[in-house]
């Protein structure tokens, strides 16, 4: 995998130079408390990696969960990319086809393979991330069984129960996720990193364990990428190719939503 434990309560994740800068900047930011602490390129083995703080390293058998925030999970810059050399994935046509063999085109099926955009398109559709701008990647409970499965979890009868599932009936962890996700929306709303980037494929991490701890962090600035200045992003404005917004704050107001309306537990 991309992933390898650190030296004491680091992580070290495979190096690419976009999340680098990303990052980098990030520690210069306001929202610097919500993304793990970032500390350089290190070279184990041949291969670099970013080391940054391992964000589980102060909870007892955590509880995780992944979502993945905004209205659209590929980059502009991918379709233009699609338009002027496609290049049809056999392998993102197979994981279609398991899902839902009806899912793939006429012309999809002679090919036996999909472009990237279609498949990223098609996931966002059949999930929540169309429809309330975030969906569900995967949970782990404190007992390490792990669920992935949540790639039809669109409605939001189904993403509430997800989350019911997830944080169980302590009211303390539900109000600790709220307080901590309405921070991170005021800070969001005032950064100086986020109005200036386009945010695609990056997820909220929650973390909560039984002594009540419960922790929200942003991670994976993969394809997070700066924005030509001066143009910067409300994160709200619907998306029309060419404007570059994401979604993401929308999809922050839907989760907030969400999880409000599950209380009193
Ligand atoms: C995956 O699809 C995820 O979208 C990955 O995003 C993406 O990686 C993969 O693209 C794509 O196949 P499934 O979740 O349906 O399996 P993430 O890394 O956020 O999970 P990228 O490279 O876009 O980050 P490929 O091109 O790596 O296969
Ligand atoms: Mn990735």
């Amino acid at each position: 995998g991309s992933f390898h434990a650190g030296d004491n309560g680091m992580l070290l994740k495979q190096h690419t130079e976009g999340e680098r800068l990303c990052l980098q900047r990030l520690m210069e930011d306001s929202l610097r408390p919500y993304v793990p602490g970032y500390h350089g390129v290190v070279r184990r083995s041949d291969h670099d990696y970013n080391m940054m703080d391992d964000l589980l390293a102060h909870f007892s058998c955590p509880a995780i969960m992944d979502c993945k925030m905004g209205t659209r999970t590929y980059l502009e810059e991918d379709l233009a990319k699609a338009r002027e050399r496609p290049q049809p994935r056999h392998d993102m046509y197979e994981k279609m086809v398991d899902v839902d063999p009806g899912a793939p085109t006429d012309e999809e099926n002679a090919m036996q393979a999909v472009l990237k955009t279609r498949y990223m398109q098609w996931r966002e559709t059949l999930s929540s991330t169309t429809t309330m701008g975030f969906r569900i990647e995967g949970i782990k409970m404190a007992d390490g069984v792990c669920n992935t499965n949540f790639k039809r979890t669109k409605s939001r009868e189904q993403v509430m129960q997800a989350l019911k599932d997830f944080v169980g009936p302590n009211a303390r962890i539900m109000n600790g996720y709220l307080r901590r996700l309405k921070e991170l929306r005021l800070v969001l709303e005032s950064s100086d990193f986020f109005r200036t980037h386009e945010v695609v494929g990056s997820s909220l991490l929650f973390v909560h364990d039984d002594t009540g701890k419960a922790g929200v962090w942003m991670i994976d600035f993969g394809r997070t990428v700066a924005l030509p200045p001066p143009l910067t992003l409300d994160h709200r404005t619907p998306w029309v190719e060419g404007n570059r917004e994401d979604g993401y704050l929308w999809g922050l107001d839907n989760l907030i939503d969400v999880l409000s309306d599950m209380l009193p537990l």
